[in-house]
């Protein structure tokens, strides 16, 4: 069998993610070509964020601080339907570059328990890599086993579960930013890639969690991503905006910028 890569596609990638609702097509259609071009050497499972779909949804409804009101309820809906439309357009874009995709929403194959992925029936998806299908999946709402009932589960740490749980060689986390930096790029000129992110550098990323994100933006994504590196996958953090970006990172090609985990 080819070895398997999870790619997290970013909703700061696929969407712009400060106009709700509104995807970046051309990364979306880059993405679709590379893995197009990739899928002979590889296995693929595709995680898609929320960008400016879900996370504003989720936060209108504070649906990640689990049930506290009956009117939160419909917010769960407004979610999925939300994040039904961006998976809707990453499956067009991959379908014309004849990938054969298939989604498979998490909130039917998984529970959760204060806020974290419990049991997760992974069956199908074993079954969808051995016929070479890619599946596509979602950051999701999910049931929780806690007084929380209900939480949102980020696609970081779905692809960081499935990374480990079904032997993935890489993971990779693809954002609108080379990789991890001292800062935010977006906000502060002065800041520096980090090539390889270790555990204690990692703590100061916490300042960086942005407004409006309900999943905890890159200190989560970081601290999802060693858990995995923690159990022997390469995980990447890099950006997809980039033409051709994600093959030069599947290769880890020369001269490529990325930052990497270092357990
Ligand atoms: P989503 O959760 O919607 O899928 P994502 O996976 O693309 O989004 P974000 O949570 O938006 O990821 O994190 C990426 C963003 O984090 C970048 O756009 C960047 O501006 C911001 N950021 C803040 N601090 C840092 C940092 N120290 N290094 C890199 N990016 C940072
Ligand atoms: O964007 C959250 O997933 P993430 C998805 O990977 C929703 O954090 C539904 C907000």
């Amino acid at each position: 069998m080819r070895p398997l890569v999870i790619v997290k596609l970013g909703g700061s990638a696929i969407t712009i993610k400060d106009k709700p609702f509104t995807p970046n097509i051309q990364t979306i259609e880059e993405v679709s070509r590379q893995v197009s071009e990739l899928r002979g050497e590889y296995l693929f499972i595709l995680v898609h964020g929320g960008g400016s779909y879900g996370h504003v949804v989720a936060s209108e409804y504070r649906i990640a601080e689990g049930f506290f009101h009956p009117d939160q309820l419909i917010g769960l809906t407004k979610v999925k339907l939300r994040m039904n439309e961006l998976t809707h357009l990453i499956l067009a874009s991959l379908a014309s570059y004849n990938v054969p995709a298939v989604p498979v929403t998490p909130v039917s194959c998984l529970t959760c328990s204060s806020g974290k992925v419990e049991k997760f029936f992974t069956e199908p998806l074993r079954m969808m890599l051995n016929l070479g299908i890619v599946p596509l999946l979602p950051g999701d709402v999910a049931m929780d086993y806690s007084e929380k009932r209900f939480t949102i589960v980020s696609g970081d740490q779905i692809a960081a579960r499935l990374a480990v749980e079904l032997n993935a060689i890489k993971l990779i986390y693809g954002t609108d930013v080379d990789g991890v930096f001292t800062g935010d790029p977006k906000h502060d000129p002065g800041v520096s890639l980090i090539p390889r992110l270790t555990r204690s550098m990692a703590k100061n990323l916490r300042a960086s969690i942005t407004a409006g994100d309900v999943t905890g933006g890159i200190f989560k994504k970081v601290e999802e991503g060693f858990s995995a590196a923690e159990k022997g996958v390469r995980v990447i953090i890099g950006n997809l905006v980039k033409p051709g970006a994600l093959i030069s990172i599947v290769r880890e090609e020369a001269g490529a910028m990325y930052t990497t985990l270092e357990p």
